[in-house]
């Protein structure tokens, strides 16, 4: 029979305060799974706390930049003795920063790639010594369209989500052989806080031009929601894909099988 249920795993999502992490976390505590989760400012960690409990989720909540690597490894320590072995990690944490490339600060293009792909390295490297002791283990990586498209402004985000592409089939290239499965999600445009500046409503009460760019790009001519993005995780931290490894599960409502329709 396939198996989705988490039942007795521990799963770490980081930055999932909110967000497509929230409902990613959310749904992996549902299917069984201990929820786990990260974020750099204490004020989100307890409302994350009490937004899992509304849900009759537990989660365990810790204080912790991705970037910051003594830190991960102190966190990922005291995860092991407050809560188990961490089972299932999601890379979710991420930023973006919409500047024309030319007019970007080395900077600015550095904060974006230190935490969308050095982040992923550090939190994988940190929990693989475990998983390998316990005998296999999950990491899925939160990639993007940007890891496949390029577009205006995005240059810092597009280089790291497509360096975290290939970071998800190196880690499956090189710890698959201890059972442990390394995949991507890639989503589509999903109504979150990150995208509320490309949803803005105009003064004259009209969809935000990028907006309507992105229904006429999707052929379910809707973005997604976080809520989109629960299944496709289940799937991929359970035992279903135990023979899925290095695969990145784009959930963008077609967006990149479609040309487009005409204006
Ligand atoms: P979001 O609403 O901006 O949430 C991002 C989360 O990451 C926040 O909880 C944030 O916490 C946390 N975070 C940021 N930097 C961190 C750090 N250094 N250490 C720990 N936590 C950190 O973004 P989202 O839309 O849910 O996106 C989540 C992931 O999906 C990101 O990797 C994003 O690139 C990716 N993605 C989003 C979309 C989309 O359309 N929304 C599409 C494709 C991929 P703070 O409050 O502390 O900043
Ligand atoms: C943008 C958006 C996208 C989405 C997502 C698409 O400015 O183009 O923020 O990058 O966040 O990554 O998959």
């Amino acid at each position: 029979m396939v198996n989705f249920s988490l039942e007795g795993k521990v799963a770490l999502v980081t930055g999932a305060s909110y967000g497509i992490g929230f409902s990613i976390a959310s749904a992996m505590g549902e299917a069984g799974a201990k929820i786990v989760f990260n974020d750099r400012n204490p004020e989100l960690i307890e409302k994350g706390v009490a937004a899992y409990k509304e849900l009759g989720i537990e989660a365990y909540g810790y204080i912790c930049d991705v970037t910051d690597e003594p830190a991960v490894q102190a966190m990922v320590a005291q995860i092991e003795k407050e809560v188990g072995v961490i089972d299932i990690l999601v890379n979710n944490a991420g930023i973006i920063k919409r500047i024309p490339m030319v007019d970007m600060s080395a900077e600015d293009f550095r904060q974006v790639v230190d935490i969308d792909l050095n982040g992923p390295f550090i939190m994988s490297k940190a929990v693989i010594p475990s998983m390998i002791k316990k005998g296999g283990g999950k990491i899925i990586n939160i990639c993007s369209m940007m890891s496949e498209l390029g577009r205006e402004t995005v240059s810092a985000y597009a280089a790291a989500k497509g360096g975290l592409k290939m970071l998800t089939k190196n880690i499956a290239s090189e710890y698959g052989q201890y059972n442990i499965q390394c995949n991507g999600i890639g989503p589509g445009y999903i109504a979150t806080p990150q995208t509320a500046p490309l949803r803005e409503i105009q003064p004259d009460g009209s969809r935000h031009p990028f907006d309507q760019f992105i229904l006429a790009k999707t052929p379910a001519n809707r973005w997604g929601e976080a809520s989109d993005l629960a299944g496709p995780a289940v799937f991929l931290a359970s035992s279903a894909s135990d023979f899925v490894n290095g695969h990145i599960l784009y959930v963008d409502g077609g967006i990149l099988a479609y040309i487009g329709k005409q204006p």
